[in-house]
């Protein structure tokens, strides 16, 4: 992963909002950081890779894996908490890596990418590449089978993401960059036990009825019907499935950040 290089002459990451320009000050509510209280970017400019994912302890441990690879100064079980004054998300930054929880689901995610991308923005980073390293269930795979998306896709295997903005449906295109996950593939095939697949990520709205499962408190389909909907689904190019790429997809392409999201297979649909 981190021997991905930044590929020059990528803009500044952007943001697409006319009125930022004329604020004062910009709050990022859910990290207890603004504009104003906090220099962000002598904090944040150095950041080249953000990686995010659903928990906050599984990003705290990643944050001590990347502080021990890249042998970092100081003892990696120390490394704190930027939102701390806040329990939304937490934040880690270790050199040039910035590893972040997300929460389950779009709104999460979508809430935390808003004030991620205006933070990044605002420290004035170049050439930041940002991964979500989640967790998926695996469609026609091997448990374990790492999947690279290429496209997310939604219950119709579109790939698309609608977003109601006052009242109407927006919709937004939810492809990926080829050339992280292609290059992506090309580390995990220098890696023993991890195989890998680039393929299609179906992005859903709910954990059980949502993904076909037959353990909620409330099942509306037989066991055929999920049988059908997956192989449907595998038809499609879908491989894996889980509940945050399709927003993250959607911004990421709209902000011009190269974007990928790399899901083990871990747990039963
Ligand atoms: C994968 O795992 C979580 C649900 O257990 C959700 O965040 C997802 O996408």
């Amino acid at each position: 992963l981190l021997s991905l290089e930044p590929i020059s002459g990528r803009a500044r990451v952007q943001v697409k909002n006319p009125y930022l320009d004329t604020m004062e000050e910009d709050i990022l509510y859910h990290f207890s950081l603004g504009t104003k209280t906090h220099n962000l970017p002598e904090m944040f400019g150095d950041i080249k890779f953000v990686c995010v994912g659903g928990s906050s302890n599984r990003m705290k441990a990643f944050a001590q894996f990347i502080h021990q690879e890249l042998e970092m100064p100081g003892n990696p079980e120390e490394v704190s908490d930027i939102c701390e004054a806040t329990d939304r998300y937490c934040m880690y930054k270790v050199g040039p890596v910035l590893s972040m929880s997300h929460g389950m689901g779009v709104p999460s995610i979508s809430i935390m990418l808003h004030e991620l991308i205006k933070l990044l923005h605002h420290a004035q980073c170049r050439d930041v590449v940002l991964f979500r390293l989640g967790t998926s269930g695996g469609v026609g795979l091997a448990p374990g089978t790492v999947v690279v998306t290429d496209k997310a896709v939604d219950y119709s295997f579109l790939a698309q993401f609608e977003q109601v903005v006052l009242g109407k449906v927006v919709t937004r295109s939810t492809e990926l960059d080829e050339e992280v996950a292609n290059e992506l593939l090309q580390c995990s095939s220098e890696l023993q036990n991890f195989p890998t697949v680039i393929g299609n990520t179906l992005c859903t709205h709910d954990f059980y009825e949502g993904q076909g499962r037959l353990d909620g408190a409330l099942c509306s389909f037989s066991h055929e019907d999920k049988l059908e909907y997956l192989r449907k689904a595998y038809e499609a190019g879908v491989r894996n499935i889980e509940m945050e790429s399709s927003v993250f997809a959607a911004m990421c392409r709209i902000c011009g950040l190269k974007g990928t999201l790399i899901n083990p297979w871990s747990f039963f649909l």
